[in-house]
């Protein structure tokens, strides 16, 4: 069981975005709480590399913005290598700001990023007048960016992506006029909130997003709210396993993201908000959690994808322990996450005795099955490895990873943390 109270690391979306905005605004920014896993670090790595200076001291970040067209590190280098690592959001949104700098870089990552398409930011970035060049004409890695002049661009989006969309509306500010973003459901808005405080000329009208562009952003102290995916599986550790109750502070409570809050309501299971509050633009509170033996079924579909796909992996352990049939669909993007979720999650849930089925978008789950241990084959994906020390828990023999390092991506820290949930 899992019993206490913990205060929530930092999320991960708004600590790369706080790094790469201060980064280009004009002046000194401190960010607190930041996330120092994997993932942001190789943020931090790529805009040193752009000359941008960046101090971390504990949990604090002190970088000096070099201004919005001021990025690049010295003139005897023609082309820049940038490694984002394991980060698709590094990838894509870096994209976005070099499309409007005057230098050439090329964009490298890890074994997973090579895999991930960057399609659906090479083409707006390309209609915007971005010279783009890559593999398989920049959908993969290496990408190879010439920034410069941009033209305005009104788009729809193809795909509900937040990572996409803040590509775009970062190139928008350094566009030659008025730029649309058409959204078909709203992904997290963090980019918008975010640079609003910077002093962007963002506006949002319904699924659309219109941004002007601007000279300059302004410097920012920014405070980075726990980071309701990390929180996810502790939240499902505590509903799944007998007598827990957990206490988490601190969570960030953008509506963007908290889909697994609705879905667990929906299943019955007991949760509750404690102590509301806005911190910085973004809505932060405490989530209580205990123990629900009376899980039911729930069906998880489009309406509400966007605002839960980081959570499926730990949703999935959780519809394995709830009553009924769980059907989670519309959900392919999945597949093109870290690792194939679709398929890491069912294979490996079969694994371990559960009764699940694929699909071409998602996956049917039905319940209750008592779990048995296995040895997961993680792909060293980080939300898969937590899912299943998750699964772990409640399993009538050991769960086995092949990998546990991947966890330092999102979550460092989390290994003693469950130890000291663990009663
Ligand atoms: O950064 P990365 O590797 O893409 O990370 C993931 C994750 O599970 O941590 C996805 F694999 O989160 C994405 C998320 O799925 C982070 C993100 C963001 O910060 O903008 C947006 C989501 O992706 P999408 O599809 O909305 O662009």
């Amino acid at each position: 069981m899992l019993r206490g109270t913990f205060e929530l690391i930092g999320d991960k979306s708004i600590s790369h975005r706080s790094i790469m905005f201060s980064a280009i605004s004009k002046g000194n920014n401190k960010v607190s709480n930041f996330l120092m896993g994997q993932d942001c670090l190789s943020t931090v790595s790529c805009f040193r590399k752009m000359g941008v200076d960046i101090e971390i001291a504990g949990k604090d970040v002190f970088i000096t913005g070099k201004g919005l067209r001021g990025l690049k590190t010295n003139d005897n280098i023609d082309n820049l290598l940038l490694d984002v690592g394991n980060s698709g959001t590094t990838i894509r949104l870096i994209m976005g700001i070099l499309a409007g700098n005057d230098f050439e870089s090329t964009l490298i990552g890890d074994e997973s990023i090579g895999k991930r398409p960057m399609k659906r930011v090479t083409d707006p970035l390309r209609m915007m007048g971005c010279d783009i060049t890559g593999k398989d004409d920049a959908n993969f890695t290496p990408i190879t960016v010439r920034g410069g002049h941009l033209h305005s661009i009104d788009y729809k989006m193809p795909v509900a992506s937040a990572q996409v969309k803040s590509a775009i509306i970062l190139a928008s500010l350094y566009a030659d006029g008025q730029s649309i973003i058409r959204e078909k459901v709203k992904s997290r808005n963090h980019t918008e909130i975010m640079l609003k405080a910077f002093g962007a000329d963002i506006k949002e009208n319904g699924l659309d997003i219109i941004v002007n562009p601007v000279d300059e952003l302004f410097n920012q102290d920014i405070y980075v709210p726990g980071d309701i995916s990390s929180a996810a599986f502790i939240i499902v550790g505590a509903l799944i396993s007998e007598g827990s109750e957990v206490l988490i502070k601190n969570v960030g409570l953008n509506e963007t993201r908290t889909g697994i809050i609705d879905v667990i309501k929906n299943m019955n299971g007991n949760i509750e908000i404690i102590d509301e509050r806005v911190v910085g633009g973004e809505k932060v509170g405490d989530l209580l959690v205990r123990y629900s033996k009376d899980l039911t079924a729930t069906t998880i579909d489009k309406t509400i994808i966007p605002r839960l796909i980081d959570e499926i992996p730990v949703i999935a352990v959780l519809a394995t322990q709830a009553e009924g049939t769980t059907i989670i669909k519309d959900a392919q993007e999945l597949k093109v996450k870290e690792s194939n979720r679709i398929k890491t999650v069912v294979d490996n849930l079969k694994k371990m005795g559960a009764d699940i089925e694929e699909l071409e978008d998602g996956m049917i789950i039905k319940g209750k099955t008592r779990l048995h241990g296995a040895t997961i084959e993680t792909f060293k994906d980080h939300r898969i490895a937590m899912s299943f020390s998750i699964a772990d828990l409640i399993s009538d023999s050991r769960v086995m990873l092949d990998d546990t390092n991947c966890i330092n991506i999102s979550f460092p820290g989390y290994f003693n943390l469950l130890k000291d949930l663990t009663k």
